[in-house]
């Protein structure tokens, strides 16, 4: 194990026993929901992949240390704090070296998962390629690192408020399988259909589970996406949405929104716009993921 990662009790306890692991992020609790939702969620969402045969390990940075499983106090920190940094690649070295608190994105999170040995990690929505691509230049480092990490991200597809499209052919330049999990649809997070066909399509855990072990067996290296689509019940038709993102992302460009801010600005603003509608939806779809990931990483394990 790295120098650098402290593993919690349960974490390493689910090693020792080779118990199967599931890893969650920290930005979704930090900077992607409002309190007391996240923390809700957060533990729910724990709670879900016990349920289903698997063990939670969310990852964040404290104080500098890489934290793979988080005590229920730190949850709570993650949930309620200010001041906490969103760590992608990039931010990872600065967040040791400065000892910061931080919050993992996609990113990070697959980086610190696949260093402790982890290979199923459940998240709500993927970043990917914003819209207006030629005026507002703004590609996730999600993409590049699934390219890279070998790492299968359960997802309900990329977020909403990106170019969908484009987000699925960048993944095809780096060679990312996206599956799409008992559809033909690639899922656009808070709707169950994007308008697109998913490259691949699988029917069950174990296929997903034997499709990651044929990939990473031949030695092909880098992560996966697998998406889910949203729970029916809270999904949100396109219709109703795509008038609310297109506010948003107005919003955003008059308030001359950038970098790191622009996901967590958007996710508000369409919070607030849909008065909790695309919240309740956010939430639902995270679980679902959590609950998928965790028979993945039973049937790998088995
Ligand atoms: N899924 C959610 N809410 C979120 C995210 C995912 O339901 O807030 C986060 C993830 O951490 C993802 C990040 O990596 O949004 C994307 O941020 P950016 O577009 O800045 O790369
Ligand atoms: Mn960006």
């Amino acid at each position: 194990m790295s120098e650098f990662i402290d593993l919690s009790p349960e974490v390493a306890e689910a090693f020792a026993s080779g118990a199967p692991v599931v890893a969650l992020e920290s930005t979704i609790i930090s900077h992607g929901m409002p309190y007391p939702q996240n923390l809700e969620t957060a533990q729910a969402v724990e709670q879900d992949i016990r349920d289903n045969g698997a063990v939670p390990a969310t990852i964040a940075v404290i104080g500098g240390r890489c934290k793979v499983g988080l005590a229920p106090a730190e949850l709570e920190y993650f949930a309620k704090g200010s001041g906490i940094l969103k760590l992608s690649r990039r931010d990872i070295p600065y967040a040791i070296a400065k000892k910061c608190d931080g919050a993992t994105t996609v990113s990070a999170t697959m980086i610190l998962a696949e260093k402790a040995g982890i290979s199923i990690f459940a998240t709500g929505g993927i970043g990917g390629v914003h819209r207006d691509l030629a005026a507002n230049y703004d590609v996730s480092a999600d993409l590049t690192e699934l390219g890279q990490t070998s790492v299968a991200v359960v997802c309900a597809g990329a977020k909403a408020i990106l170019d969908i499209p484009m987000t699925l052919e960048h993944l095809e330049t780096l060679g990312v399988p996206v599956i799409a999990y008992n559809t033909d649809d690639f899922p656009a997070f808070y709707t169950v259909k994007s308008g697109q066909k998913a490259p691949l399509r699988l029917d069950s855990p174990e296929q997903i589970a034997d499709f990651l072990t044929a990939k990473w067996d031949f030695g092909l290296e880098g992560g996966v996406v697998i998406g889910n689509p949203p729970p029916a019940e809270t999904a949100l038709p396109r219709e109703a949405i795509e008038h609310f993102i297109d506010s948003a992302l107005i919003e955003a460009k008059e308030q001359n929104i950038q970098g790191r801010e622009v996901t967590p600005f958007l996710l508000k603003r369409v919070t607030e716009l849909t008065e909790g509608k695309s919240l309740e939806a956010n939430i639902a779809l995270v679980r679902n993921n959590a609950r998928l990931a965790a028979k993945i990483a039973v049937a790998r394990a088995k």
